[in-house]
Protein backbone atom coordinates (compact mmCIF):
# COMPACT_ATOMS: atom_id res chain seq x y z
CA UNK A 1 0.00 0.00 0.00
CA UNK A 2 1.59 3.25 -1.26
CA UNK A 3 0.67 5.28 1.95
CA UNK A 4 2.34 2.99 4.15
CA UNK A 5 4.89 4.79 6.48
CA UNK A 6 8.95 3.21 5.84
CA UNK A 7 8.69 1.84 9.17
CA UNK A 8 12.36 1.33 8.70
CA UNK A 9 13.08 5.12 8.95
CA UNK A 10 10.10 5.62 11.45
CA UNK A 11 9.46 2.61 13.90
CA UNK A 12 7.47 5.11 15.74
CA UNK A 13 4.62 5.02 13.28
CA UNK A 14 4.22 0.98 13.51
CA UNK A 15 1.58 0.73 16.42
CA UNK A 16 -0.48 3.88 14.95
CA UNK A 17 -0.46 2.58 11.41
CA UNK A 18 -1.73 -1.50 12.84
CA UNK A 19 -4.29 0.75 14.76
CA UNK A 20 -5.64 2.23 11.83
CA UNK A 21 -5.41 -0.79 9.78
CA UNK A 22 -7.42 -2.80 12.72
CA UNK A 23 -9.72 0.28 12.52
CA UNK A 24 -10.38 -0.12 8.94
CA UNK A 25 -11.32 -3.91 8.94
CA UNK A 26 -13.62 -3.21 12.08
CA UNK A 27 -15.49 -0.83 10.37
CA UNK A 28 -15.55 -3.29 7.42
CA UNK A 29 -16.96 -5.84 9.81
CA UNK A 30 -14.45 -8.63 9.92
CA UNK A 31 -11.33 -8.29 11.73
CA UNK A 32 -8.17 -10.47 11.50
CA UNK A 33 -5.86 -10.80 14.32
CA UNK A 34 -2.58 -12.87 14.33
CA UNK A 35 -2.50 -14.76 17.80
CA UNK A 36 0.32 -16.77 18.13
CA UNK A 37 0.72 -17.68 14.46
CA UNK A 38 -2.95 -18.69 13.85
CA UNK A 39 -5.62 -16.23 11.92
CA UNK A 40 -8.18 -15.31 14.33
CA UNK A 41 -11.67 -13.77 13.72
CA UNK A 42 -12.91 -11.16 16.22
CA UNK A 43 -16.43 -11.27 15.77
CA UNK A 44 -17.32 -7.93 15.11
CA UNK A 45 -20.44 -6.15 16.74
CA UNK A 46 -23.07 -7.14 14.07
CA UNK A 47 -26.08 -5.59 14.95
CA UNK A 48 -24.41 -2.20 15.39
CA UNK A 49 -22.52 -2.35 12.00
CA UNK A 50 -25.95 -3.37 10.24
CA UNK A 51 -28.43 -0.94 11.66
CA UNK A 52 -25.53 1.81 11.21
CA UNK A 53 -26.16 1.31 7.34
CA UNK A 54 -29.80 1.36 7.50
CA UNK A 55 -31.44 4.73 7.01
CA UNK A 56 -34.38 6.65 7.93
CA UNK A 57 -36.76 8.13 5.35
CA UNK A 58 -35.17 11.31 5.64
CA UNK A 59 -31.67 9.93 5.47
CA UNK A 60 -30.67 9.94 9.19
CA UNK A 61 -28.40 6.64 9.76
CA UNK A 62 -30.88 4.26 11.63
CA UNK A 63 -29.11 4.54 14.83
CA UNK A 64 -27.55 7.86 16.19
CA UNK A 65 -23.72 8.43 16.40
CA UNK A 66 -21.95 6.84 19.44
CA UNK A 67 -24.69 4.67 20.22
CA UNK A 68 -24.37 0.81 20.22
CA UNK A 69 -27.31 -1.34 19.12
CA UNK A 70 -28.68 -4.17 22.11
CA UNK A 71 -31.06 -6.63 21.78
CA UNK A 72 -33.29 -5.59 24.91
CA UNK A 73 -34.30 -2.61 26.93
CA UNK A 74 -31.75 -2.35 29.76
CA UNK A 75 -33.86 -1.08 33.05
CA UNK A 76 -31.90 2.10 34.08
CA UNK A 77 -33.78 2.87 37.86
CA UNK A 78 -35.80 5.59 38.93
CA UNK A 79 -37.96 6.03 41.61
CA UNK A 80 -41.03 3.82 40.72
CA UNK A 81 -44.63 3.87 40.79
CA UNK A 82 -46.71 1.20 42.90
CA UNK A 83 -46.98 -0.48 38.91
CA UNK A 84 -50.94 -1.66 39.69
CA UNK A 85 -53.34 -1.51 36.85
CA UNK A 86 -56.16 -0.60 39.43
CA UNK A 87 -54.71 2.40 40.83
CA UNK A 88 -53.62 3.48 37.49
CA UNK A 89 -54.91 7.21 36.39
CA UNK A 90 -53.38 9.70 33.97
CA UNK A 91 -54.32 13.13 33.80
CA UNK A 92 -54.52 15.50 30.84
CA UNK A 93 -54.42 18.90 31.97
CA UNK A 94 -52.67 22.09 31.45
CA UNK A 95 -53.62 24.62 28.42
CA UNK A 96 -56.69 22.64 27.22
CA UNK A 97 -60.51 22.95 27.01
CA UNK A 98 -61.49 19.86 28.00
CA UNK A 99 -58.83 18.08 30.66
CA UNK A 100 -59.77 14.73 31.62
CA UNK A 101 -58.52 11.71 33.83
CA UNK A 102 -58.52 8.26 32.37
CA UNK A 103 -58.15 5.02 34.69
CA UNK A 104 -56.88 2.07 32.87
CA UNK A 105 -60.34 0.24 31.60
CA UNK A 106 -61.04 3.49 30.28
CA UNK A 107 -57.46 4.34 28.14
CA UNK A 108 -57.56 0.70 26.70
CA UNK A 109 -61.21 2.39 24.99
CA UNK A 110 -60.05 5.20 23.18
CA UNK A 111 -58.23 4.42 19.74
CA UNK A 112 -55.18 2.46 20.46
CA UNK A 113 -52.24 2.47 18.11
CA UNK A 114 -49.44 -0.03 18.09
CA UNK A 115 -45.97 1.17 16.82
CA UNK A 116 -42.44 0.27 15.66
CA UNK A 117 -40.23 2.65 17.92
CA UNK A 118 -36.37 2.58 18.29
CA UNK A 119 -35.20 3.93 21.76
CA UNK A 120 -31.85 5.60 22.10
CA UNK A 121 -30.40 5.87 25.97
CA UNK A 122 -28.10 8.59 26.82
CA UNK A 123 -25.49 5.92 28.11
CA UNK A 124 -24.74 5.02 24.92
CA UNK A 125 -27.12 1.79 24.02
CA UNK A 126 -30.28 1.86 21.47
CA UNK A 127 -33.32 -0.61 20.97
CA UNK A 128 -34.24 -1.00 17.69
CA UNK A 129 -37.72 -2.38 16.36
CA UNK A 130 -39.46 -2.33 19.81
CA UNK A 131 -43.31 -3.00 19.01
CA UNK A 132 -45.05 -1.00 21.22
CA UNK A 133 -48.77 -0.59 21.43
CA UNK A 134 -50.69 1.67 23.43
CA UNK A 135 -52.04 5.34 22.90
CA UNK A 136 -51.25 8.54 20.83
CA UNK A 137 -50.74 11.19 22.19
CA UNK A 138 -52.25 13.08 19.18
CA UNK A 139 -55.41 11.08 20.38
CA UNK A 140 -55.15 12.43 24.16
CA UNK A 141 -54.59 15.78 23.06
CA UNK A 142 -56.91 15.98 20.44
CA UNK A 143 -60.02 14.83 23.35
CA UNK A 144 -58.45 16.93 25.31
CA UNK A 145 -59.22 20.01 23.30
CA UNK A 146 -55.39 21.50 23.49
CA UNK A 147 -55.52 25.55 23.21
CA UNK A 148 -53.45 27.09 20.43
CA UNK A 149 -50.93 28.92 22.16
CA UNK A 150 -49.80 25.28 24.09
CA UNK A 151 -46.26 25.49 22.66
CA UNK A 152 -44.52 22.26 25.33
CA UNK A 153 -45.61 18.93 27.21
CA UNK A 154 -44.50 18.22 30.28
CA UNK A 155 -44.92 14.57 31.14
CA UNK A 156 -45.61 13.99 34.71
CA UNK A 157 -44.57 10.64 36.43
CA UNK A 158 -44.65 9.13 39.72
CA UNK A 159 -43.23 10.65 42.70
CA UNK A 160 -42.56 14.01 41.01
CA UNK A 161 -41.04 13.15 37.90
CA UNK A 162 -41.18 15.20 35.11
CA UNK A 163 -39.47 15.26 31.29
CA UNK A 164 -40.45 18.61 29.20
CA UNK A 165 -40.62 18.19 25.15
CA UNK A 166 -41.81 20.48 22.68
CA UNK A 167 -45.37 20.36 21.68
CA UNK A 168 -44.71 18.75 17.97
CA UNK A 169 -42.43 16.37 19.48
CA UNK A 170 -44.71 14.97 22.41
CA UNK A 171 -47.22 14.59 19.90
CA UNK A 172 -45.53 12.29 18.05
CA UNK A 173 -45.11 9.85 20.97
CA UNK A 174 -47.06 7.98 22.93
CA UNK A 175 -48.64 6.26 26.28
CA UNK A 176 -47.62 3.05 25.86
CA UNK A 177 -48.40 -0.41 28.26
CA UNK A 178 -47.44 -3.04 25.98
CA UNK A 179 -43.90 -4.37 24.24
CA UNK A 180 -43.63 -7.01 21.72
CA UNK A 181 -46.71 -8.60 22.91
CA UNK A 182 -45.65 -8.25 27.08
CA UNK A 183 -47.16 -5.78 29.57
CA UNK A 184 -44.26 -3.28 30.79
CA UNK A 185 -42.60 -4.84 33.74
CA UNK A 186 -42.28 -2.50 36.85
CA UNK A 187 -38.46 -1.82 36.31
CA UNK A 188 -39.70 -0.37 32.32
CA UNK A 189 -42.45 2.00 33.86
CA UNK A 190 -45.55 -0.70 34.42
CA UNK A 191 -48.41 -0.27 34.05
CA UNK A 192 -48.07 2.53 31.37
CA UNK A 193 -45.27 4.93 30.57
CA UNK A 194 -44.29 7.88 28.19
CA UNK A 195 -42.90 7.33 24.52
CA UNK A 196 -41.43 9.78 23.00
CA UNK A 197 -39.68 8.90 19.20
CA UNK A 198 -36.54 10.79 18.29
CA UNK A 199 -35.14 11.89 21.42
CA UNK A 200 -33.29 10.27 24.01
CA UNK A 201 -34.81 7.87 26.37
CA UNK A 202 -35.10 10.01 29.57
CA UNK A 203 -38.04 11.57 27.86
CA UNK A 204 -40.25 8.77 28.29
CA UNK A 205 -40.92 9.19 31.46
CA UNK A 206 -41.81 5.69 33.12
CA UNK A 207 -44.66 5.23 35.67
CA UNK A 208 -46.55 7.99 34.05
CA UNK A 209 -49.27 9.83 35.82
CA UNK A 210 -50.22 13.12 33.56
CA UNK A 211 -49.50 15.07 30.02
CA UNK A 212 -49.77 18.97 30.43
CA UNK A 213 -49.59 21.11 27.99
CA UNK A 214 -47.86 24.44 28.64
CA UNK A 215 -47.38 27.71 27.03
CA UNK A 216 -43.56 27.90 29.09
CA UNK A 217 -41.18 25.08 29.22
CA UNK A 218 -40.25 23.95 32.07
CA UNK A 219 -37.17 21.76 32.11
CA UNK A 220 -37.91 18.23 33.70
CA UNK A 221 -35.92 16.33 36.53
CA UNK A 222 -32.96 15.33 34.44
CA UNK A 223 -32.81 18.54 32.15
CA UNK A 224 -32.47 20.94 35.94
CA UNK A 225 -29.71 18.19 36.57
CA UNK A 226 -27.26 18.72 33.42
CA UNK A 227 -28.94 17.13 30.80
CA UNK A 228 -29.72 18.54 27.36
CA UNK A 229 -33.31 20.62 27.67
CA UNK A 230 -33.92 19.31 23.73
CA UNK A 231 -32.50 15.66 23.66
CA UNK A 232 -31.80 15.02 19.86
CA UNK A 233 -29.55 11.87 19.53
CA UNK A 234 -28.50 12.47 16.31
CA UNK A 235 -26.76 16.16 17.58
CA UNK A 236 -25.86 14.25 20.58
CA UNK A 237 -27.95 16.95 22.44
CA UNK A 238 -26.48 14.46 25.90
CA UNK A 239 -25.93 17.20 28.23
CA UNK A 240 -26.59 21.07 28.72
N1 LIG B 1 -40.50 8.22 36.05
C1 LIG B 1 -39.27 8.07 35.54
N2 LIG B 1 -39.14 7.89 34.23
C2 LIG B 1 -37.92 7.74 33.67
C3 LIG B 1 -36.76 7.80 34.48
C4 LIG B 1 -36.92 7.99 35.87
O1 LIG B 1 -35.95 8.06 36.64
N3 LIG B 1 -38.21 8.12 36.36
N4 LIG B 1 -35.53 7.65 33.89
C5 LIG B 1 -35.44 7.94 32.46
C6 LIG B 1 -34.19 7.51 31.91
S1 LIG B 1 -32.81 8.40 32.33
C7 LIG B 1 -34.11 6.49 31.01
S2 LIG B 1 -32.65 6.12 30.23
C8 LIG B 1 -35.27 5.62 30.72
C9 LIG B 1 -34.91 4.20 31.00
O2 LIG B 1 -35.99 3.35 30.76
P1 LIG B 1 -35.83 1.80 31.04
O3 LIG B 1 -35.41 1.65 32.48
O4 LIG B 1 -37.14 1.20 30.72
O5 LIG B 1 -34.73 1.30 30.12
O6 LIG B 1 -36.41 5.99 31.46
C10 LIG B 1 -36.60 7.37 31.66
N5 LIG B 1 -37.83 7.56 32.34
MO1 LIG C 1 -31.04 7.56 31.26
Amino acid sequence: MSDRPDFDRFPELKAAWDRRQFIKSAAAGTVFMALGGALVRIIGDDLTREARAEKLSDGRSRVPPGQKVIKALKPMGGDEGDGKVETFRLKVHGAVQKPFEVDYASLLKLPQAQREIDVHCVTGWSMLGGLWKGVNVATLAEAAAVKGDAKYIIFEAANGYTTNVRLDEGLAGMVTYRLDGKPLSLDHGAPVRGLVPNLYFWKSAKWITGIKFVREDAPGYWETRGYHNHADPWKEERYG
